[in-house]
């Protein structure tokens, strides 16, 4: 069987690929996803200047063998958005693989992310970058001080309403995808939907979800919080959110117009998970957690049990049950 797919009309030739976050911050880190089968590679969320993050600890794992559940308030730690879209990087990371490389912007507030997507328009102008495509985080639950922005309907208009005018998009067409957080109830995936429909001249996909923000997990020995910031309140991953993902994936493939592609992230650990995935309606899925604790060797064992569980039931490609989840009559 083919786990050939598109993204944003990018073709892929595996619909499996890494998720920004865990092992994306460096090139070295994403060249090893690239020698992988996974079908593209996406660096960690930028912004416009280097930092650090929050203070340590700030990860926590229940079985990380198993990735059932893990934590994080990493605070946004990376290289600073030069670092991911200078030439150097590039080719170090993607090499002479061909996959697609999309970078990831999670700026302080819009005027920072027009700013790294002036910086990113500058290099695919020149020729200096090859990037495909360009993901928006709007979900990120662990900024002190700082809600979710697409929890915020209004604010999340706004900040799709300045990015989307930008020439690289209207113009140059780069493919733009947003990162979304996961949403709970009926009205609050309407209204988020409806947003994203506005701008589908320029979003060609979203990736849901992001970790389920401020959860909390409790050191029994310590009695406290066992991540250190904003008094332990992190964001959930792992298999334990796969069944958020899966509902969140549904509803947005039911809610968007066809021209915006879903990809489903969120407790993907199998090929099984990925195949249920596609069925509710992702065109592509991405690893996050599973590859933190495995790392980038998942991505061919997932591939492989994709590939096996396709080969039983006979399809050849993901078309044959991308989106037919069947329904109860
Ligand atoms: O770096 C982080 O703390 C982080 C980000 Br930007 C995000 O989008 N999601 C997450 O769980 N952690």
């Amino acid at each position: 069987p083919s786990l050939k797919t598109k993204v944003a009309s990018i073709p892929l030739e595996t619909c499996v690929y890494n998720a920004s976050g865990p092992r994306t911050g460096s090139a070295q880190a994403l060249s090893r996803i690239s020698a992988s089968k996974a079908g593209a590679v996406l660096a960690k969320s930028a912004t416009l200047a280097s930092q650090t993050g929050n203070p340590l600890p700030r990860t926590w794992h229940h079985d990380a063998e198993e990735s059932h559940a893990s934590m994080n308030s990493e605070g946004l730690p990376n290289l600073g958005i030069e670092y991911y879209i200078k030439t150097e990087t590039i080719d170090e990371a993607i090499s002479d693989t061909g996959k697609p490389y999309f970078v990831s912007i999670s700026g302080k507030n819009t005027d920072d992310n027009m700013k790294m997507l002036d910086m990113i328009y500058e290099k695919i102008k020149t020729g200096e970058a090859r990037i495909a495509g360009v993901e928006l985080n709007l979900a990120c639950p662990n900024i002190i001080g700082k809600p979710i922005i697409a929890y915020d309907f209004e604010q999340m208009d706004s900040v799709l309403k300045s990015i989307c005018a930008m020439p690289m998009f209207t113009e140059a067409k780069i493919p733009l995808g947003v990162k979304m957080p996961p949403y709970f109830d009926g009205p609050h995936y309407d209204r988020a939907a409806a947003v994203l429909n506005k701008y589908s001249d320029v979003v060609k996909y979203v990736a849901s979800i992001n970790t389920i923000g401020n959860c909390l997990a409790i050191d029994t020995v310590a009695e406290m919080p066992a991540i250190r910031s904003k008094g332990g309140f992190a964001g959930l991953s792992g298999r334990a959110v796969k069944y958020t993902a899966l509902a969140n994936v549904k509803k947005m493939r039911e809610l968007l117009v066809d021209d915006i592609d879903v990809v489903g992230v969120g407790g993907v650990y199998t090929g099984e998970d990925a195949f249920e995935m596609i069925l509710c309606g992702a065109s592509a899925v991405q690893v996050g957690t599973c590859h933190w604790n495995e790392g980038p060797k998942c991505f061919d064992r997932i591939c492989k049990e994709l590939e096996d569980l396709m080969a039983k039931k006979g399809y050849s490609s993901i078309e044959d049950f991308k989106g037919k989840l069947k329904e109860w009559s």
